[in-house]
């Protein structure tokens, strides 16, 4: 079936232009005040003017692993998608697609037809965004393969696939990196043959070189810079070291402890780029949050929710949303990949632990009719290194909730797939989703003053599993909340009203 891809909002309150879709929105919301042990609601409404920039850029992406398993997939994928690739399988030919995208392959409802249908259109439909075929991507990691032979040592794609890509990634070439040893797995040290020398000072300014360089080789508008690199074992916050920008800012120069992720963030920021971190570590630590807010530069983490967290973030949801009282989460997997050998170690376990904990917090304390004050469900992680798997993972999950006069309801999945063909759409859409909202600036009847959304951009929350918000900002885990937020956001930008579901026109007589 042919899909609609294009659409115009007919009112008096959306205006194209050649330049931009600038679209008047009320924004109704409510307050809650406490007065003497009763809660009042206040209806409250604000009106926005969103401006989006209709001219989509030449977008680079720059991958700190571009060698490992996310890298060289993502790569692979929007090549495969670019060539429109088609290789045999034991089950027949499979073409290349983007299945995994919420921009590219989830869908909107614009609203009701003449007949009472839903009409729907791609997300990617909503605003202007960039086409992933036309990403370039470029990148650093410790390992010096080349990126066809990165991809063959993954060993997530078909062989007859890998064959049709190579004479394409050959000569794609991981720049140097940061390498320092105590942040990540001894056992990922036989990889570090690709390495910046010098002082932390010197490392901090070739990144920002390499930044430049890829920027005008390329003839880039613009470069976004993702950490898909190992995960590292979380860094100490310390007052004088990493607490504000100026003190993190010293520290590299002074040669103190500081991550390379952190190095990276800052690099990117001091450039102008937006940074997005996909591993668990507390990359961002404040006074690189402080650096973002300085010079208004987009960042967003943390750690890729890609399989097991998501469906907890929808499974929880469910329960807790359906009134059961849910006491004991027990998440089990093994993998074996890289990323499952630098996890065996207890620090890196560690970081992964406390992001893989975190996800239904939000929801506990979303029903205080179940959960008292301080109480929480039992929620155990396990991760295993099996090599022989690769990198399809195995994930067995068992919840148990409390039902009505004394039940008890558990549930068990098993979910087996390869853990980095979830991965790379989700990398894929957090580029386009951070290049979009770089277009995208509003002002209020309260602060006419144009804005862009804070430096500390939530409303990625869908694509992390431990996401950030701006200071005193609730932290949202819930998959379909967070889903919500960004289609009724982009929604708001041309104008339409958020996506209620009432579907009142059919409740009629
Ligand atoms: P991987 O181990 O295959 O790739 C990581 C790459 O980073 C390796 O090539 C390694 O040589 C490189 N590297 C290590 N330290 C580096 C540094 N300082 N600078 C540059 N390169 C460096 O791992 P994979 O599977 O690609 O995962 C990447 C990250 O994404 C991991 O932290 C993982 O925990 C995280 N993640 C993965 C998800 C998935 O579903 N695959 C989901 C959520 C997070
Ligand atoms: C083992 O859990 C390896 C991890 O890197 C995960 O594969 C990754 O974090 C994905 O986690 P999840 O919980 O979203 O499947």
């Amino acid at each position: 079936m042919e899909v609609a891809t294009e659409f115009v909002v007919d009112s008096p309150d959306v205006v194209y232009s050649p330049e931009t879709i600038e679209a008047q929105y009320e924004y109704r919301t409510t307050s809650v005040s406490r007065e003497g042990g009763v809660l009042k609601v206040h209806p409250t409404s604000t009106r926005f003017t969103f401006r989006t920039a209709r001219q989509v850029p030449r977008l680079g992406v720059m991958l700190v692993g571009w060698g490992g398993n996310n890298g060289s997939t993502l790569t692979a994928a929007v090549l495969a998608n670019r060539l429109r690739l088609s290789w045999p399988t034991r089950t027949g030919r499979k073409e290349a697609n983007y299945y995994g995208s919420l921009t590219q392959a989830g869908t909107v409802s614009l609203g009701l037809d003449a007949e009472g249908k839903e009409v729907f259109v791609p997300f990617s439909s909503l605003l202007p965004m960039v086409a992933p075929d036309d990403l370039v991507f470029d990148g650093w990691d410790i390992s010096s393969l080349n990126l066809a032979e990165a991809m063959r040592r993954a060993q997530v794609l078909d062989w007859g696939l890998q064959e049709q890509l190579w004479p394409h990634m050959e000569a794609m070439r991981p720049r140097p990196s940061v390498y320092i040893p105590e942040f990540i797995a001894a056992n990922q040290s036989a990889r570090a043959d690709n390495v910046i020398p010098g002082t932390r000072a010197q490392q901090l300014e070739q990144i920002r070189r390499d930044i430049r360089d890829f920027r005008s080789s390329a003839g880039l508008d613009k470069v976004i810079v993702l950490w898909t690199a190992n995960t590292e074992r979380f860094c100490e916050v310390i007052p004088g070291l990493n607490d504000t920008a100026e003190n993190l800012l010293r520290t590299i120069q002074l040669g103190l402890e500081v991550s390379p992720s952190t190095l990276f963030a800052v690099a990117s920021i001091l450039e102008g780029c937006a940074f997005l971190n996909g591993s668990p570590q507390n990359t961002l630590v404040p006074g690189a949050l402080e650096l973002a807010w300085q010079r208004r530069v987009f960042v967003g983490g943390d750690d890729f929710k890609s399989g097991q967290t998501k469906v907890k973030s929808v499974l929880v949801d469910f329960l807790i949303g359906s009134g059961l009282k849910t006491m004991s989460i027990v998440s089990y997997n093994h993998l074996g990949n890289n990323d499952g050998q630098n996890l065996s170690a207890p620090p890196q376990f560690r970081s992964k632990e406390v992001s893989k904990s975190s996800v239904v917090d939000d929801m506990v304390h979303s029903n205080p009719v179940l959960y008292s004050p301080g109480e929480r469900p039992d929620h155990c992680v396990v991760i295993k290194y099996v090599p022989y798997v690769g990198d399809s993972k195995r994930a067995l999950d068992e919840y148990t909730s409390e039902l009505m006069l004394g039940g008890t309801n558990t549930l068990v999945l098993h979910n087996t797939c390869e853990d980095s063909l979830l991965a790379a759409p989700i990398m894929l859409d957090l580029a386009l989703l951070t290049e979009l909202c770089q277009r995208v600036s509003f002002c209020t009847d309260v602060d006419p003053d144009p804005q862009s959304f804070h430096p500390v951009l939530s409303l990625l929350g869908f694509l992390f599993k431990a996401p950030l918000a701006p200071p005193g900002s609730p932290v949202v885990n819930a998959l379909f909340r967070q889903r919500s937020c960004i289609e009724n956001i982009l929604r708001a930008c041309v104008g339409l009203p958020p996506q209620n579901h009432m579907l009142l026109e059919h409740k009629m007589e």
